[in-house]
């Protein structure tokens, strides 16, 4: 029977007109290769990079600080959702919700600042970088239409386009079905994308027009491109451009929950844009 999926409550069948595969690249490739791979997909997808225990860790760590019964038989390691969500919590990333205090606790920092990261965005640069403070912590709950819309980071950030690299780190398993990330194939060498899809494009967010789109099918159909997508484990990163499309898909039928971080670097010399220099939160407006 043909799947459907949805993000943000659109649906978009799963076949092959609209999905194929994101591609791993060998880690153990030499900079040069990586950086071919990157300019010509405008991502890189390496499996096993970080090692899987401090990815639980953190993972771990994150969710042991929601109440008891959040996750399903206390397993804050495995993080399955519990079904219950306290009536108290503020929305994702606000003051006062795990996610907020997270960001700014010292686990948190010592993991996004481990040489693994930067070596890899210094890879993508040929040249030093610096880590960009601002590193937001994504967390999905199964059972909600909710999910990233159809953006580009450069749309977010200011910055020449091969100032700034974001890598992607799920904590955890990112299984498709429980919304993982995909990436419009092909997008970030369209120059004249925007120009196509800023107009009519169905949104769900009046008052924002930074995000392209909620409608997966409606972009991939009106700009020929699939959306590529793959099961991450834990470990795996994307170093992705600031001009690929991305977005995901509402969790599916699994109580898995998909958390996940964009850990960005800009070139070490470039112009660093303010508003990303602090810690993020929810309502930071970036
Ligand atoms: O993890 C996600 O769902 C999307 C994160 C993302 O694309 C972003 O922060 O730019």
């Amino acid at each position: 029977m043909a799947v459907t999926l949805t993000s943000n409550g659109a649906a978009i069948p799963f076949t092959e007109n609209y999905f194929g595969d994101l591609q791993a690249t060998d880690r153990r490739l030499e900079s040069d290769a990586l950086r071919a791979r990157y300019e010509a997909d405008g991502y890189v997808l390496l499996r096993d990079i970080v090692p899987v225990e401090d990815v639980l860790n953190l993972r771990e760590a994150y969710l042991g600080r929601f109440a008891p019964g959040f996750c399903k038989n206390g397993d804050t390691r495995h993080g399955a959702f519990g079904g219950q969500i306290p009536a108290n919590l503020p929305r994702h990333g606000l003051k006062g919700h795990p996610a907020y205090d997270f960001v700014r606790s010292d686990a948190f920092h010592a993991f996004a600042d481990q040489p693994i990261f930067k070596i890899l965005a210094e890879a993508f640069f040929d040249g030093p970088a610096e880590r960009i403070r601002r590193t937001p912590l994504r967390h999905f709950v199964p059972g909600r239409k909710v999910a990233s819309r159809a953006h580009m980071d450069r749309t977010y950030i200011e910055g020449v386009e091969a100032d700034i690299v974001t890598v992607w780190v799920p904590l955890g398993d990112g299984p498709l079905m429980a919304g993982g990330l995909v990436y419009l194939e092909g997008s970030h060498r369209d120059t004249a994308l925007e120009d196509k899809v800023r107009t009519g494009a169905p949104s769900d967010r009046a008052n924002d027009n930074r995000p392209l789109t909620h409608d997966l099918k409606w972009i991939s159909d009106r700009t020929g491109r699939r959306w590529l997508a793959t099961d991450y484990k834990a470990g795996d990163v994307v170093v992705h451009s600031p001009t690929i499309v991305h977005a995901s898909t509402d969790p599916g039928d699994t109580d898995y929950m998909r958390i996940s971080t964009d850990i960005r670097f800009r070139r070490k010399d470039s112009p660093a844009d303010p508003r990303w220099a602090t810690d993020w939160s929810a309502d930071d407006g970036y």
